[in-house]
Order: structure tokens, then C-alpha cells, then sequence
């Protein structure tokens, strides 16, 4: 494969800063010897650590106000991949990329995978789309998908999703993802149950139809675009459906997607318990469902959400196998520099988690000791963990700086010019 940025920029940016790195490296590795942690064992771990890239979070995002088109935006799924390929080149724990259907389709699914398999890239999760109306889409989801009242708009719902599994299956993933934006505006539209029954209904055919080595992830979101109810609108929806429809189907946690404040930690914990946890769509957010960078807000949150990642990992937990992704909407900043971004946040977060001493933090919960319990997480969270994460990207060829070496290469500067402007500036949250 070529490189899209110049390997000799990224070697000669890595070679300046390798003194800086290996003084910090070294000064961490006595801190965390003192402790009895060896970071070479970390340094490996974060090697192995991955998160998928939305495609969708390439393009620039908007709100329902507004959309500010920036330059180079990728106009297709080859363009968006190609974007994505830069993104793993630089930071080294993204080699997954979740489609979106049918934003993402294609007439030649074979060829859009060799074209991954060329750019070092697999595919992740497919997510299927039945909260827009398409063109020449026969049946509108103006009133819902998978729950409409006509059994027409939901068998034709339901068909786009069986369409996304096959297409997913020529790409090599192993998993559908269902949002619907399914709910209610008023008090009194639409009845609960029944809804509810309806998308079961739904759902449960798609369930069916699921390839053996497939799994279905149940994503809930709390409220948009109905606004007053929304039919699976947070986890426990979720996790009832999950369980009428069986072992396959688990939930999918988007941090976007729950009431203010919620304890998101303590979902994660259940579904693990319970063996529902599907997997994440990080991302971060202060009112509502933003779409903010990982971490940006809270970052604090996000390493108490890999504690207990870490801690079912540790414990060998049956079962446990969670799928990472981000989804999120960059509406003021470079999509590439975002994801970039977010992808060592996350990172960041697990190897965090990774610093807990869980024998002491078991033997402080067991005693009641609550200052040092909550203390013991804290050790772990306060500790700069750079020196880590850019020695795991330097040794998986990536560059210890992402963001400086994507600026310094010119690359949006170069797709600007082979990629002319949508002039698409409506608005459009995604
Ligand atoms: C809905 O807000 C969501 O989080 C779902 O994952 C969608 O597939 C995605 O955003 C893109 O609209
Ligand atoms: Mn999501």
C-alpha cells in the first residue's frame, strides 16, 4: 500500500521528538515501576487497543441550524476511506471503519472492499438507516420505520435492513446496527405498547435473519427526532428487547444518548453482568446528544466507563467482547484531526483504566473505605499516559504527534483541490 502521507514526514517528525520521548517514557517507567507496573506490558496493550471510525464522521456535520461545508470533504465512500486511511496511518488504532447504508452504498460491494483491503482497512459494524426518506424511496418514515402503523413502511424497513446484512456480509463485518429515530411529538400520538410490539415485530425479523457468525446491536437514544417519546429511548428498552429477541441481539451504548447526569458507568456494568453489552459509540456531550469529541468534555467519565471495561476484562468475564466505534459530528473542526483525535482519547481512557490497582481498589470497596477506594481511581486517572501512547504509535509505525504531522503534510490542502465543494451548506445533523 502507499502511504497517503509521505512515510519519510512521519519519520523525520518522529525522529525529532524521539529524545523528548524516550526522557518521558523513561521517567514514567520508574513512576510506574514504583507502583509495580511494568510499561513496556502497557505499552503492548495499547498496541492491541482499536476503535472504528464512523465513515459518516469524515463530512463535516451540522446542527438542524446550519452546515458549513470545508474543504476537501470526501463526495463518496472511496473518498471517505481514503480519509479514514489516514487516519490509521497517523495514530495506529483505527483499522475499522463502520458503514452507514445506504449513505455508503455502492453498485460493487467487492470492489469497495478490495479497496479497503488495499488501503489497510476492514470494516466494522453496519449501521442501517431508516430515520430518512430516501429518493425514490416508495414508503415515507415520516411517522416511524421498524414501528410504523402500516405494516407496509415496516416491512419495507425492515427489508433496507436484511439489504444492509448482505451488503455487510460482502464487506467482511459481522454486525448490523439499528437506530431508528422512531417515537412520538405529542402526548397521546402513539401508544406505547403497541408501538413497542410493532418494533419487536420488526426486529424480530430481522433477528431471523441474521448470518450465524452476526450479531445485532440495539442502539438506544433518549430523545431526537421525536420529542416527546421515543420508542427504545434508553437502555432498559434496550436490554427488554435485546432479551425477547436472544442471545444475538445486545445493546449498544452511545455516550450521546441518556438523560443529563446519568450514571453511564453503572449501564455498562449491567449489560456486562447480564451479557448485553454490544459495544460503544463514543463520542461527548453536554446537553444532549452532541456529538462532541471523545473526552473533550468529560473525560473523567469516559475512564470510569473503561474501568469497568477493564475490570470484566480482567476478571475474564464470559462472553465479554465489546465493540469500540466513535460517532461523532464535527461541525468547526477538521473531521480528520477530530477522529484523530478522539481515536487516542479512547485509547488514553483504556490504558487509564489499565493503571488501577483492582486488588487494592476490591480490598477498599470490602472495608468500606470509601476515600481510598474512590482515591485508588484517581491514582490511575491522574497519571499522563502519553508517553505510552505515543511510543505505541510510534512502534506501529504511526507518528508520536498525529496531528502536527497531518498539518504539516498538506493533505486537506491537496483533497481540496481534487475535491471540489459540495456547496452543500443546509442543514443536516449526522
Ligand atoms: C443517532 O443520533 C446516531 O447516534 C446513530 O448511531 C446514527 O446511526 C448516527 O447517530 C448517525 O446519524
Ligand atoms: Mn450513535
Amino acid at each position: 500500500m502507499t502511504p497517503l502521507i509521505d512515510a519519510g514526514l512521519v519519520n523525520e517528525a518522529n525522529q525529532h521528538s524521539a529524545a523528548h520521548l524516550q526522557a518521558d517514557y523513561d521517567h514514567l517507567g520508574s513512576v510506574l515501576a514504583r507502583r509495580g507496573i511494568e510499561i513496556d506490558v502497557l505499552t503492548e496493550q495499547a498496541r492491541r487497543f482499536a476503535v472504528a471510525v464512523p465513515s459518516w464522521g469524515t463530512g463535516t456535520g451540522g446542527t438542524r441550524f446550519a452546515r458549513f461545508p470545508s474543504q476537501g470533504e470526501p463526495r463518496n465512500v472511496f473518498e471517505k476511506l481514503q480519509d479514514c486511511a489516514v487516519i490509521q496511518q497517523l495514530v495506529r488504532c483505527t483499522p475499522r471503519v463502520s458503514p452507514h447504508f445506504p449513505w455508503d452504498r455502492v453498485d460493487d460491494f467487492k470492489a469497495l472492499r478490495q479497496h479497503a483491503d488495499e488501503l489497510g482497512l476492514g470494516f466494522d459494524a453496519v449501521n442501517s438507516n431508516t430515520f430518512q426518506d430516501q429518493p425514490g424511496q416508495p414508503l415515507s418514515y415520516k411517522y416511524g420505520s421498524l414501528s410504523h402503523t402500516d405494516p407496509a413502511v415496516r416491512a419495507q424497513a425492515v427489508a433496507h435492513n436484511l439489504q444492509c446484512m448482505e451488503w455487510g456480509q460482502v464487506l467482511g463485518a459481522s454486525a448490523l446496527t439499528v437506530w431508528v429515530g422512531d417515537g412520538s411529538n405529542f402526548p397521546g400520538q402513539s401508544h406505547f405498547q403497541r408501538q413497542l410490539e410493532r418494533y419487536l415485530e420488526s426486529t424480530r425479523a430481522i433477528y431471523e435473519a441474521l448470518p450465524d457468525d452476526w450479531a445485532m446491536f440495539l442502539e438506544h437514544k433518549m430523545f431526537e427526532p421525536a420529542f416527546y417519546s421515543t420508542v427504545i429511548q434508553d437502555w432498559g428498552s434496550s436490554v427488554l428487547c435485546a432479551m425477547e429477541l436472544g442471545d444475538k441481539a445486545r445493546c449498544l451504548v452511545d455516550l450521546g444518548h441518556h438523560a443529563p447526569n446519568v450514571n453511564i458507568e453503572m449501564i455498562v456494568s449491567r449489560l456486562i453482568q447480564f451479557h448485553k453489552l454490544a459495544g460503544f459509540h463514543f463520542n461527548d456531550s453536554k446537553y444532549g446528544d452532541d456529538d462532541l469529541d471523545s473526552g473533550s468534555l468529560h473525560p473523567y467519565q469516559q475512564f470510569l466507563i473503561f474501568n469497568e471495561l477493564v475490570d470484566a476484562e480482567q476478571r475474564g468475564q464470559a462472553g465479554f467482547d465489546p465493540a469500540y466505534m466513535l460517532d461523532q459530528s464535527h461541525n468547526v473542526t477538521d473531521p480528520i484531526e477530530s477522529l484523530m483525535t478522539s481515536a487516542q482519547e479512547v485509547q488514553r481512557s483504556y490504558v487509564k483504566a489499565l493503571l488501577v490497582d483492582r486488588e487494592a481498589l476490591y480490598a477498599y470497596q470490602d472495608s468500606n473505605d470509601a476515600m481510598m477506594a474512590t482515591n485508588t481511581l484517581k491514582a490511575a486517572f491522574n497519571t499522563d499516559v502519553d508517553p505510552i501512547l505515543a511510543r505505541a504509535r510510534v512502534l506501529e509505525g504511526g507518528a508520536a504527534d498525529p496531528v502536527a504531522v497531518y498539518r504539516a503534510s498538506g493533505y486537506r490542502q491537496q483533497v481540496g483541490k481534487l475535491r471540489p465543494s459540495s456547496g452543500q451548506s443546509g442543514s443536516g445533523i449526522v
